[in-house]
């Protein structure tokens, strides 16, 4: 018996209960059949769970219990990235130590999940500020340094230090794509440039095949793959050298050699190669000019339309073809750690050299013209490729015959050589924080002066983080907070025994992230940080769902570590990710992202105490496409509870006694028949839509069906009521992704004895869902048998098989033969027997 009102709350929990005593979503239930691994990127434990994550999780939900019912073995895992800043930085603020905050946050969110219903295998759970997880951040640490991929070195980092407007700093190294406008994005600090020694990944070792494997992800947004492509920013050009008396000579980087002649001065970055290379009258001035340079970040240098300042070192180069004396100058604009860190001015033909050389006065030399003859514009760059003039023996030539034939000289000279320059870095990883995974560095003055670091033993693994009282350490003033830690800092060296330090600096969480999805399939294997056995089954991830802001360097960090892996021999695939989705922001009612910040945030929990999770489900599907933004708004919420209503009240005044079998009936109507059409219709509507991620439309199919049933409103010709009895299953089979709490109550009533996330996904009848139908008169020796409906296009043949498709053809047919039918298309068929 269904109760007379729909009440989620009631409903929910006793879902939420059967579901955890049988395990319905435990992995390893199906060892036979096909897997699926849908992930969802793991959510950083913050206080609560908004319905920016409530979607993101939902497109996987959905997924999962969609491909379970198509009897996957489904895997679908959640965890905590757990580390981080915030949960630091409010350390610093209240003294509470992150590990006990992160505790409880995770402890809210998990109830939040809980509640909604998503169908994680809890069993799975990974927790990455745990030492079980951790301790295999270091191993990987230590195998990567023996691979040559781990290295320290010293670089300019942003620096998060100065505080703006009472601003608190995180103290800390930053990466370039977290400085907006020279402030750090999470505290609005200003950013500084610092030189100092950082650990380094050398994911540059990977930049090729990296970029090469974009090509075999074809399920990948488009705008990720090309957001992907150039961060790794492949460039293809030519070093070549311009002599200098008395010093080396400047290597420039160019991916214009066409354009050699036209080059009317060299500009070299702000460095102490400048200043070394000023004449004794200009290096004062130099020097002023490079420190002025550095005090600027590198954000604020490159910034679109940032004022190009220069300044001439007094040197001259020698141009290594036409033999030309060239001004040397230094300029913001040139990037010391990109290509060579020098450039040949040609401003004929480069609008930000055009620019310098307006400015100060240089000499603008054209060198190729349009190859179809045009004139190009006076008083502009003509920054397209072309045919060559005043270019000695290459003037006439195509650009691109001219830069092989250059190359090819001044390779012969020693002057030059085709090279390929890459925008992507190494990454930096090491933070000066107290929250994440502690490196396992020792440093001993006596078996390691230069400081190059001495690898802990794997034996001594996890170099656990200690304990600590929260005020003390986490102050946000002065050294790394672990350098306060004395009983922690001082450590015998590994190699002889004496006193030694602890490295103090601890890892960038985007290590803990770069696979989690890995671990979750063997989450307390403690020989390796995964297993073989188990991860060559269920790899790899078969959908991933997140935000774009993680388009490039967290599934960079991803794609590299994966490809580590394989070669350590833990995985047998070379890339994650089969196929990626990213999600649309959810912007509060006032539009703008919903966020804490704003204070436009709906938490999870006072939607589901308010409609319920299933009508909150159905809310965040139906607003629009996944990859979409949308705006929140209350009516739409009731309008999900009022469709929910109406499916609850039309499945109550139709459900079956209980016990009451399913029957078929003869004779439907024609109303019955029409309904059953519409139904079969709807599956593959359905089926569609979510195989295309539309699930707005899916849901929006399902409600156009619960309308055709409803309006049979008296349902008493035959075969009526037995029709809305199975379009109500059918509406139950297809709401389970969506509504799973509220679909399982209905199946139940209408004699279900498992859950659906059992039971299979709907098929359909094809015959029943071609629009375009007539109805033909059947007949058996001249005399109506039945009525049968079939596409207006269908051949004899095809409707001879619908119309022996028929049970009451079927009886009238049996023990008789068939020696001949009549076929009047559109009309009638008739079996001469
Ligand atoms: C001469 C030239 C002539 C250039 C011309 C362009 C057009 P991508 O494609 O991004 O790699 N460049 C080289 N190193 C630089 C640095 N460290 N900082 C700033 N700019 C640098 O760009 C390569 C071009 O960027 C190079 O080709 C160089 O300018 C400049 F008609 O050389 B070109
Ligand atoms: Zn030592």
């Amino acid at each position: 018996m269904m109760q007379e009102k729909y009440a989620p709350a009631e409903i929910e929990a006793k879902w939420q209960t059967i579901w955890a005593e049988q395990e319905t979503f435990r992995l390893g239930k199906r060892p036979e059949a096909p897997k699926w691994y849908v992930l969802e990127m793991l959510p950083y434990p913050s206080g609560a769970l908004h319905m920016g994550h409530v979607r993101n999780y939902m497109l996987g939900d959905v997924i999962a219990r969609y491909q379970k019912m198509h009897g996957f073995e489904v895997v679908h895992p959640m965890g905590w990235d757990a580390f981080g800043l915030p949960a630091e930085n409010a350390a610093i603020k209240d003294g509470v130590h992150p590990a006990k905050r992160t505790q409880e946050n995770i402890g809210t969110i998990k109830a939040a999940m809980l509640a909604l219903g998503y169908s994680y295998d809890w069993e799975l759970e990974v927790n990455t500020s745990e030492p079980a997880y951790y301790r295999w951040n270091q191993w990987f640490f230590l195998k990567m340094r023996e691979m040559g991929l781990v290295y320290r070195r010293f670089s300019r980092v942003n620096w998060c230090g100065e505080s703006v407007d009472g601003s608190h700093p995180c103290f800390t190294v930053i990466a370039n794509e977290q400085v907006a406008d020279g402030c750090c994005e999470r505290c609005d600090s200003r950013v500084v440039d610092r030189e100092m020694p950082e650990w380094a990944f050398r994911i540059t070792k990977y930049s090729q095949v990296l970029l090469d494997a974009l090509d075999d992800l074809p399920d990948w947004p488009e705008r990720i793959i090309a957001a992907q492509r150039n961060w790794i920013g492949r460039s293809d050009g030519a070093e070549i050298d311009f002599a200098v008396a008395g010093d080396e000579p400047i290597r420039v980087f160019t991916t214009r050699l066409d354009t050699i002649y036209g080059c009317t001065f060299v500009v070299v970055a702000p460095d102490s190669r400048a200043i070394r290379l000023a004449t004794d009258a200009q290096r004062p001035a130099v020097r002023a000019f490079v420190a002025a340079a550095e005090a600027q970040s590198k954000a604020e240098r490159t910034a679109e339309g940032a004022v190009k300042e220069g300044l001439f070192t007094g040197a001259y180069a020698v141009h290594p073809l036409s033999g030309a004396r060239i001004p040397v100058w230094v300029a913001n604009f040139v990037l010391s750690d990109y290509g060579t860190g020098a450039v040949m001015g040609v401003p004929a033909h480069d609008s930000r050299d055009f620019a310098f050389a307006a400015k100060f006065d240089l000499p603008i030399r054209r060198v190729v013209a349009p190859g179809d003859g045009s004139t190009e514009p006076e008083g502009a760059p003509y920054t397209e490729e072309g045919i060559l003039m005043d270019s000695q023996e290459y003037s006439g030539k195509t650009s691109a015959l001219a830069r092989s034939e250059i190359a090819a000289t001044l390779s012969a000279r020693g002057q030059g050589k085709l090279a390929v320059t890459w925008r992507q870095k190494d990454w930096g990883f090491s933070r000066q924080r107290y929250w994440g995974t502690p490196i396992p560095i020792v440093y001993c003055d006596h078996c390691d002066p230069s400081r190059e670091g001495i690898s802990v033993p794997y034996e001594d693994l996890p170099i656990k983080l200690p304990e600590i009282e929260t005020e003390k350490v986490l102050t946000g003033k002065g050294e790394p907070p672990l350098a306060k830690v004395p009983s922690w800092v001082d450590v015998k060296c590994p190699r002889c025994g004496g006193a030694a330090k602890r490295e103090v600096e601890t890892m960038d969480t985007f290590v803990d992230s770069s696979w989690y999805f890995a671990r979750y399939l063997c989450p307390t294997h403690d020989k390796a940080p995964v297993d073989l056995a188990v991860t060559k089954r269920f790899l790899p991830v078969d959908l991933y769902i997140g935000g774009p802001e993680h388009g490039v360097m967290h599934l960079l960090y991803f794609r590299f570590w994966t490809r580590v892996m394989h070669e350590l021999g833990l995985v047998n695939v070379d890339e994650p990710v089969r196929k990626l989705v990213t999600q649309g922001i959810v912007n509060g009612a006032d539009g703008r992202k919903m966020s804490k910040r704003w204070g436009n945030a709906v938490p999870s929990t006072d939607l589901v105490n308010r409609v319920g999770a299933d009508a909150a489900r159905i809310y965040v599907l139906f607003a629009g496409p996944p990859e979409r933004d949308f705006s929140w708004s209350d009516e739409q919420v009731e309008g999900a509870l009022r469709f929910l209503r109406r499916v609850w009240n039309l499945a109550r005044a139709f459900a079956p006694a209980e016990g009451a079998p399913v029957v078929d009936v003869d004779s439907p109507s024609a109303r019955a028949q029409e309904l059953r059409r519409t139904s079969h219709k709807t599956i593959k509507r359905v089926t569609e839509a979510i195989d295309r991620f539309s699930f707005n439309t899916a849901i929006s199919a399902i409600m156009e069906m619960v309308n055709a049933v409803i309006a049979i409103k008296d349902p008493h010709q035959p075969g009526e009521v037995e029709q809305i009895q199975s379009s109500v299953r059918i509406v139950s089979q297809l709401l389970l992704p969506f509504a799973p709490h509220f679909a399982n109550e209905i199946a139940q009533a209408y004699g279900a004895t498992v859950p659906l996330e059992e039971q299979a996904w709907p098929t359909f009848d094809p015959s029943l869902v071609v629009d375009d139908v007539v109805p033909y008169a059947v007949q058996v020796m001249g005399k109506l048998r039945a009525e049968v409906l079939a596409p207006r296009t269908a051949t004899e043949a095809e409707v001879r098989a619908i119309a022996e498709g028929d049970q009451k053809i079927q009886s009238a047919l049996r023990g008789k033969v068939v020696k001949r039918l009549v076929f009047v298309p559109h009309r009638l068929v008739n079996f001469v027997v």
